[in-house]
């Protein structure tokens, strides 16, 4: 493998950006994600690899509720208040040539992040590696959980964006999105994928074509601009990652999970990558929290530069 080079980040300057909510969905714990990375040492780990590491907290002193219900969708404002403060801050990184690494939390942060590269960088390409889709419209949601819901958000999908979600710029167009690694999607989003045209790389294709061919295929597809990652770990088979808030069976070994990171950084193109739904809280056992906060440290740094040889 060719030494990863970063060719947005000659200078190698890292924002380390927190996002411990868990607004977007109902099981407590995921908000300790990021404490947990931490205390495995990813800071200085990522040190190691030649990063210039600054670390920031959009999310201090954010309400503890949302006092106001939208419909079936559950707490409106108060994503819609924590995903424009990480806006805000990954946009003022990468208007600083830092490279945002955005520790989750639950996925509706994306709608911050990922906003905010498509702020500095019109043309950038969106690889979303996940068990599930994450596309649900305010009408499709089951649950009513906003993490299920950030790729409608940024692709623009609901007529009216409910409270303060209303700042979310809905600048994703579906051909520079492409999904890895799905394999639990509600009848309505298959819908979507299929009607919109986009690129998505399910379980059966890893099967098919391998994991080395996906990634190629997906590269390809999203062209030669920059590309951003934002990695859900339930992506990942529960077996490496069990303690996450929506674990399915069948999913990426945990070589093919790095692999995909691997791969992506050896490209130089990586601009951005997020790490979500690391939940400690949901371990049966401390086994789990170990194999859970190893693997997602694992992701951010094979991301950020770190090599098997
Ligand atoms: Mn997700």
């Amino acid at each position: 493998m060719e030494s990863p080079h970063y060719d947005y980040y000659p200078q190698r300057k890292l924002a380390l950006v927190l996002a411990p909510f868990s607004g977007g969905q109902g099981k407590s714990g995921v908000e300790k994600g990021p404490e947990y990375m931490l205390r495995q040492g990813l800071a200085h780990e990522i040190q190691e690899l030649g990063w210039d590491v600054t670390k920031h907290e959009p999310l201090k002193a954010l309400p503890e509720s949302d006092e106001v219900q939208s419909g079936k969708v559950k707490n409106a404002n108060l994503v819609g208040e924590a995903t424009e403060r990480i806006y805000r801050t990954n946009l003022e990184a990468l208007n600083q040539d830092s490279f945002p690494l955005t520790l989750g939390g639950d996925h509706s942060i994306a709608m911050g992040t990922v906003s905010a590269v498509l702020g500095k960088h019109p043309d950038a390409g969106l690889l979303w590696i996940d068990a599930h889709a994450d596309i649900n419209t305010l009408q499709g949601t089951e649950s009513g959980n906003l993490h299920g819901c950030p790729v409608s958000f940024l692709l623009g999908l609901n007529k009216e964006a409910p409270g303060k979600l209303s700042w979310v710029p809905s600048k994703l167009h579906p051909s520079k999105i492409v999904y890895i690694g799905l394999r639990d999607l509600d009848p309505p989003e298959k819908r979507i994928i299929k009607e919109l045209g986009i690129k998505a790389f399910s379980m059966y294709h890893v099967d098919r074509y391998g994991i080395n061919q996906v990634i190629e295929m997906a590269l390809q597809h999203l062209g030669n601009g920059p590309v951003m990652c934002s990695y859900d770990v339930d992506a990942i088979d529960p077996q490496y990652v069990p303690a996450t808030g929506t674990p399915v069976r069948g999913g990426l070994t945990l070589r093919e999970a790095l692999f995909l990171v691997e791969r992506l950084a050896e490209t130089g193109k990586l601009v951005a990558l997020d790490v979500v739904e690391v939940n400690p809280q949901l371990a049966t056992d401390d086994v789990h929290v170990v194999d859970t906060i190893n693997a997602g440290c694992a992701l951010a740094r094979c991301a950020l530069g770190e090599t098997l040889l």
